[in-house]
């Protein structure tokens, strides 16, 4: 396609968009069409594409997080449209595109593959370098897939959401952006830092997402808030990395107690962010009791206003060019709260502004 017809096609997509718009009732009664939050919304028509990818290839715990997506799908129609923060925000269009089928299978060939490698090394025998090479190549390829996918949403003037999986799930769509963009941020909630180096043999584990995010030389600044379980060796790690902020849950709390407002911590938290913000949430930052099928549940932890109090502090103040929303487990309650939490994060995207440096 040259220029001019792409132009067209923008055009002729748009104008589609502009009645899909036009037509919907988001005061309805929630429809289960099998689309996200039962909009009428294709991928040409919306704005924001909400790739799910279920992958849990490397979890340690709990298993189930693969069906996080399906989760937050089945749940999405149940909620009402009226965002607080973006009245309007519907009006963007938010898709989530089928899995492709390899994905599923290969979530679950290689899942039973890093099991055994994993009983292997609970036992104290050395892992097959074989087995270990193969998962180690699958999830290169997922993360191969997944900058791919990004890139092909952000080319075609789009923002991009994800929603695992495991932490690990989205390595690609960070990669992605960093070719876009030569300098961001990433806020981190999760109970975990996930700065482990190659955990269990496995290079793209999820308790390494973090660290392998700072091997992007784009990413100025990590800012992780409510760890609560964490090695001494990643904390280590992170007070001599100078691009990595670890605001652990404890001290957010002992703060509080003694009489700071959570809104002032929001703000100093922000503080330590760029201008261009990638938020990565793992669900399990959250109470476990808004969670309570996730991988790995650790008491403590974060209210879901109080999360969104600092998204909407990122919002006001910073641009979020993506996130991702991990480790979502696989009952309803857990799907219904991750559904709440990709509609904040689409609304409060979409209402972010570009900034200057
Ligand atoms: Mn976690």
């Amino acid at each position: 396609m040259d220029l001019k017809e792409q132009k067209a096609t923008r055009q002729k997509q748009q104008i589609r968009k502009q009645q899909i718009v036009e037509t919907f009732d988001p005061s309805g009664v929630g429809i289960e069409n099998g689309s996200l939050f039962g909009f009428p919304f294709d991928y040409d028509t919306a704005d924001i594409i909400v790739i799910g990818v279920p992958w849990e290839v490397t979890v340690s715990f709990h298993s189930g997080t693969s069906q996080g997506p399906q989760a937050v799908l089945a749940a999405s129609p149940q909620l009402d449209f009226y965002d607080y923060d973006n009245p309007e925000g519907w009006k963007q269009g938010m898709y989530m595109p089928p899995v492709p089928d390899w994905i599923v299978q290969k979530n679950q060939k290689l899942r039973s593959l890093a099991q055994a490698i994993v009983s292997e090394t609970e036992k104290g025998v050395l892992p097959d370098p074989k087995k270990l090479k193969a998962v180690n190549a699958g999830c290169r390829q997922l993360n191969q897939w997944l900058l791919q996918k990004t890139a092909q949403a952000i080319n075609a003037g789009k923002k991009v959401g994800i929603v695992g999986g495991d932490h690990s799930v989205p390595l690609g769509a960070m990669q992605a952006l960093a070719q876009k963009h030569p300098s961001f941020g990433i806020l981190h909630i999760d109970a975990h830092c996930d700065l482990r180096d190659a955990y269990q043999g496995f290079e793209f584990s999820h308790a390494s997402i973090m660290r392998n995010a700072l091997k992007l030389p784009q990413v100025s600044r990590l800012v992780q808030v409510g760890i609560r379980d964490v090695a001494p060796n990643e904390v280590a790690f992170a007070q001599a990395e100078e691009r990595v902020f670890l605001y652990h849950d404890t001290a957010l709390k002992r703060s509080r107690y003694k009489g700071t407002p959570w809104y002032t911590l929001c703000q100093q938290i922000v503080a330590d962010l760029p201008a261009q913000v990638y938020i990565s949430f793992d669900i399990d930052g959250l109470d476990p009791k808004l969670c309570p099928a996730t991988g790995t549940p650790v008491p403590g932890g974060l209210a879901l206003d109080e999360a969104f109090c600092l998204l909407r502090e990122v919002a006001d103040t910073r641009e979020i060019i993506g996130f991702d929303l991990c480790e979502v487990g696989p009952n309803e309650w857990d799907g219904n709260v991750g559904a709440r939490i990709v509609y904040k994060l689409c609304n409060l995207m979409g209402l972010s502004q570009p900034r200057k440096k």
